[in-house]
């Protein structure tokens, strides 16, 4: 799906700002008509996660519909065009009205959707956008949770949340909201793919149209305005003389025109796509860009920030990108689900290396931490075809919407998922199947460690393999000696069982900013320096260790529970983003690596 953007042809407005809300406690909205107006409102920025905006423990834990619209007026001129209302996302399912008339239904709360409007667009009056919102998680979608109701005396349903995953269920219109214009003869689609030889770039460009159009136009400009490369057609591959590769130290992008015109030479529609000419492959155990090996540092993230939850802010995520890149960082994982698209763009400009994961997390019999012996999911029936059907749509719409991302190096198509079964096979084989239909990049699964090497099904199955690992944390909690013992050995038998490249998707420990202690105990700042040296010295003596993710970036919130302090504190940063000690210690080695850091 294209982002909307505003071009010769096309114009975008934003939506974002305050809406009406209202929460719909005995979820009778429906029945009452709310769709054709709210009746007692209250003012919620969009985009944002409602959670935390008011005082309202009951807002911030409520579990059902809640409501939000709002009313504007389209500029006269739109009329000629067709009209299409787009979220970025809306968690976790959403239905949208306009002036009254469904126009969508959407299941994911981690993906674009849209809805033509143009006639209602055609009407006088203002337009009134109302959206039902619900955040309940099944065990149909991803990530998969169970809504457990109980009856209190006084007649009232009181719903809990159980959730496998480690953070808070944010939820409401969490990314920008767009009405946009596209004409009837229309560019649908546009797909890019790049490669390089010696110094001529190949740019692979598919265009999908819709309507006739007599030709199509495909120019690309440099940074500097120029036309570096031209060609026509609905495929073709475009040679760019002294091609600038896009890298993390190098993140050049040119500029795709694609036009469509009329016999008579007026033209029809006009898109443009950033294109950055790299490659990215597997080899020899390890992970190449641009035909040399790339050691990936940085971090898994979250989308996760103080009052604004999940929403999107630019503020946060400029702000992270420098502080990412001030500590040496040249890549991150989408942990664990598909963040705004505004985010990879910013990737892209920016320079970082993006693991790119679906939402299919938690689909496993424990929550965090899972400790102990895990109960089977897939042969029992847990893991049911809907949930199937679900995580392939996830994984063809996160590719669809994220391939000509330059920074998108790798598809992550799960986090800890019950792996030891022989039951999972089949089932991620659909899911691998359907990304290597849809595309050529490697992907990867990300392991839990208490799979062990000899136990995972699906790591053969795929092309990197990611590890998560808290020997000294989670396992002999606060003995660094045992922790770095077992951590050596783990990874010795995924070096000598598996014959992919091993990334570690997933290292850290909890720490309180400000709380010190020598000698270092757990929680402590000395503590986390201590922990991340002891897994680095390991890290250095596997030459098929391609990479390494510290948990997390930031501290971001949870469920309330006792192995949470305010939510999960293995950030790097604060949840402010602010440095903690280890910044330091980290800065200096990723700044320093020899190895390839693209
Ligand atoms: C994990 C999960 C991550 C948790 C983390 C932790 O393995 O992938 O979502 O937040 O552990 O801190 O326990």
């Amino acid at each position: 799906m294209l982002y909307p953007i505003d071009t010769l042809t096309r114009s975008k407005k934003n939506l974002d700002g305050v809406w009406n809300f209202q929460v719909d406690r005995d979820g009778s909205g429906r029945s009452q008509s709310w769709y054709n107006g709210l009746p007692s409102p209250i003012q919620m920025p969009v985009p944002s996660s409602y959670n935390d905006i008011t005082t309202s423990a009951e807002l911030r834990d409520f579990i059902g519909d809640v409501w939000y619209e709002c009313r504007l007026y389209i500029p006269r001129d739109w009329k000629k065009d067709n009209v299409f209302l787009r979220f970025g996302a809306v968690a976790h399912t959403a239905e949208v009205w306009v002036n009254g008339e469904l126009v969508v239904e959407n299941r994911n709360g981690f993906l674009p959707f849209e809805a033509e409007i143009t006639n209602l667009v055609r009407q006088e009056e203002k337009l009134h956008i109302s959206v039902r919102v619900n955040n309940e998680l099944t065990w149909e979608m991803l990530p998969p949770g169970e809504i457990v109701t109980k009856t209190l005396p006084d007649g009232r349903v009181e719903k809990t949340l159980h959730q496998q995953h480690d953070f808070f269920n944010y939820v409401g219109i969490h990314r920008p909201v767009y009405l946009y214009t596209k004409p009837d003869v229309s560019i649908e689609d546009v797909v890019v793919d790049t490669e390089f030889t010696g110094d001529v770039g190949h740019v692979h460009v598919g265009v999908e149209t819709k309507g006739e159009a007599a030709s199509i136009t495909l120019t690309v400009q440099n940074r500097d305005g120029e036309v570096v490369a031209a060609g026509s057609g609905d495929h073709a591959t475009l040679d760019i003389p002294s091609v600038q590769l896009w890298s993390p130290n190098h993140p050049y992008l040119y500029l795709l025109h694609c036009k469509l015109f009329y016999e008579n030479g007026e033209l029809l529609d006009h898109y443009v796509v950033s294109v950055g000419v790299r490659t990215v492959e597997v080899k020899d155990r390890q992970v190449w860009l641009n035909g040399s090996p790339v050691y990936l540092t940085g971090f898994g993230k979250h989308e996760d920030a103080d009052v604004r939850g999940k929403g999107y802010d630019a503020v946060t995520n400029v702000r992270d990108f420098n502080l990412m890149k001030e500590c040496g960082a040249n890549s991150f994982r989408t942990s664990h689900y598909p963040y705004a698209e505004e985010i990879l763009q910013l990737a892209d400009e920016m320079g970082f290396l993006v693991i790119d994961e679906t939402s299919a997390v938690g689909l496993l019999s424990q929550g965090v931490p899972a400790t102990g012996e895990l109960e089977p999911v897939f042969s029992n029936g847990r893991i049911t075809k809907e949930l199937k059907n679900y995580h392939v749509d996830t994984v063809r719409r996160l590719i669809e919407r994220d391939r000509n991302h330059p920074c998108v190096i790798m598809w992550s198509i799960s986090n800890e998922a019950s792996t030891m079964e022989e039951e999972a096979i089949p089932y991620f084989q659909r899911i691998i199947d359907e990304v290597r239909a849809l595309d050529t990049r490697p992907i990867m699964n990300v392991n839990l460690m208490l799979i062990e090497p000899e136990r995972c099904e699906v790591s053969p199955l795929v092309d990197v393999i990611g590890l998560n690992v808290y020997f000294g944390w989670y396992s002999t909690p606060g003995d660094l000696v045992k922790g770095k013992e077992d951590l050596h050995d783990y990874l010795s038998r995924w070096e000598s069982h598996h014959q992919q490249p091993v990334m570690i998707t997933e290292y850290g420990v909890d720490t309180i900013a400000g709380l010190h202690k020598s000698p270092p105990v757990m929680f402590s700042e000395e503590f986390q320096v201590e922990f991340l040296a002891t897994y680095h010295a390991v890290f250095d003596m596997f030459s098929n260790v391609g990479g390494e993710h510290i948990w997390n970036f930031a501290d971001f919130m949870t469920k309330q529970d006792t192995v949470r302090v305010d939510g999960n504190k293995k950030g790097l940063f604060t949840r402010n983003r602010q440095p903690k000690m280890a910044v330091h210690s980290v800065r200096e080695r990723w700044k320093s690596l020899k190895v390839g850091r693209g």
